[in-house]
């Protein structure tokens, strides 16, 4: 693979060396096997962490996330497998909001899914809320020393999470907070587990009666949609970081296949049309990896908000990701369909990424809402 950009400037050395790394762990060590989902990810949060990697999906104490270590990781994961991508991924979104927002007490579990030892989740979404998040109906009402929750959570990737829901403060986008909430809670049901085409573990939660105590808020009453939002807008980077992985092992695949597949005579590689394929996915990866790098170098120089910079790198990364991928299974033909082959795999492990953590839909609202700020 071309590694060429680990000299951007973008880097330190301990990204380069963060990247060398996992890259050698993965090679050895994935593609998981993905016969039970739920087995298979228990075992790659454990290898990851036994690792050394998860420490990586939290700020520890007295620690900064780096995002760019974060992108390096994920990218890098999803080149060899998506479901590790998965597995990593959830621990560093599920704690997001203790790892950003989170009190002494609460950053003891980050201690717990930094090591592997416990699996994170975040529970947003709802059946009749999944871009609107300021219409979420999940209720929590103190009532006496408690809160009290109701409600429900679909599209939830793991277990023992962090659930946002409304406290009333106000209407809208103002009346939500967020709570975290271990995974064997009186009240917490999984109702049902959900199929997807490129299975992970996936449920809808209901709570009946949920009790917490107020210490499991996290952060302020009233400021669960933009602790939401701020964690996405660190996290949306990451995810077109995943989508360029599976984007730039598709890239690999096509130059292997047109390299040595012959075809009237010559190799593949040598029809013209065949070459444009190769230039516009070697330029598609190239300028999504410029787009989620520019994000997360910038977070991680302090900017307070990278919302316009990490819709960016989301939308751009993942919509052409499949675009590269749809160009790859067609390169190879009808081994590019078959189930097994690794462009088939990319073609159903993509798919979901346009639409998770913020559909392609809601970026491009994001992103002309925060162009008509700067003009405003
Ligand atoms: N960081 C911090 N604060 C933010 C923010 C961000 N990225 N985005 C918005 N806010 C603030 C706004 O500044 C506003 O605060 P004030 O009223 O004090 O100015 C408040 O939050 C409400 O913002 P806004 O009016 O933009 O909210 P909308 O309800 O119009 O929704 C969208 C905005 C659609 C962009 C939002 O709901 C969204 O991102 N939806 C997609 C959700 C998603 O990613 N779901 C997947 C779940 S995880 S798999």
């Amino acid at each position: 693979m071309d590694k060429s950009f680990l000299n951007w400037p973008f880097f330190e050395d301990k990204h380069r060396a963060l990247q060398a790394e996992v890259d050698a762990w993965a090679a050895k060590n994935l593609p998981a096997d993905h016969g039970d989902v739920d087995a298979s990810c228990k075992k790659l949060v454990a290898d990851l962490g036994a690792a050394g990697f998860l420490k990586h999906s939290g700020a520890g104490d007295g620690e900064k996330l780096d995002v760019r270590g974060l992108c390096l990781i994920r990218e890098t994961l999803a080149r060899h497998d998506g479901l590790a991508d998965f597995a990593f991924a959830m621990q560093g979104l599920g704690m997001g909001t203790v790892s950003l927002f989170g009190n002494l007490e609460q950053r003891q579990w980050l201690a717990k899914t930094r090591s592997g030892e416990a699996i994170s989740a975040f529970a947003l979404s709802e059946p009749k809320s999944g871009s609107d998040v300021a219409n979420i109906e999940c209720s929590a009402e103190l009532r006496g020393n408690h809160y009290v929750i109701n409600g429900e959570k679909t599209w939830i990737s793991n277990g023992g999470i962090a659930v946002f829901a409304r406290t009333g403060e106000a209407p809208g986008a103002k009346g939500l907070s967020a709570f975290l909430v271990p995974a064997g809670t009186k009240g917490l049901e999984i109702a049902e587990r959900i199929d997807v085409v490129a299975p992970h573990p996936l449920a809808r939660l209901k709570f009946n009666e949920m009790e917490l105590p107020p210490s499991a808020m996290i952060g302020q009453p009233g400021q669960g949609f933009k602790i939401a939002m701020s964690v996405l807008d660190v996290f949306r980077s990451t995810v077109g970081a995943a989508a360029l992985g599976f984007a730039r092992r598709a890239l690999d695949e096509t130059l292997n296949r047109a390299a040595n597949r012959e075809l009237f005579g010559a190799p593949l590689f040598d029809l013209q049309m065949v070459q444009g394929h190769i230039a516009d996915m070697a330029l598609d990866v190239d300028a999504a990896a410029l787009l989620i790098y520019r994000a997360a170098w910038t977070k991680d120089m302090g900017a307070e908000r990278v919302t316009r910079e990490a819709a960016m790198a989301k939308l751009y990364a993942t919509e052409r990701a499949q675009e590269v991928i749809d160009k790859a299974v067609q390169i190879h033909g009808g081994d590019g369909v078959r189930k097994g082959s690794v462009v088939e795999s990319l073609y159903r492990e993509i798919r979901a990424l346009r639409i998770y953590e913020g559909a392609s839909d809601v970026q491009k609202i994001v992103i002309a809402r925060q162009a008509m700020g700067e003009i405003k």
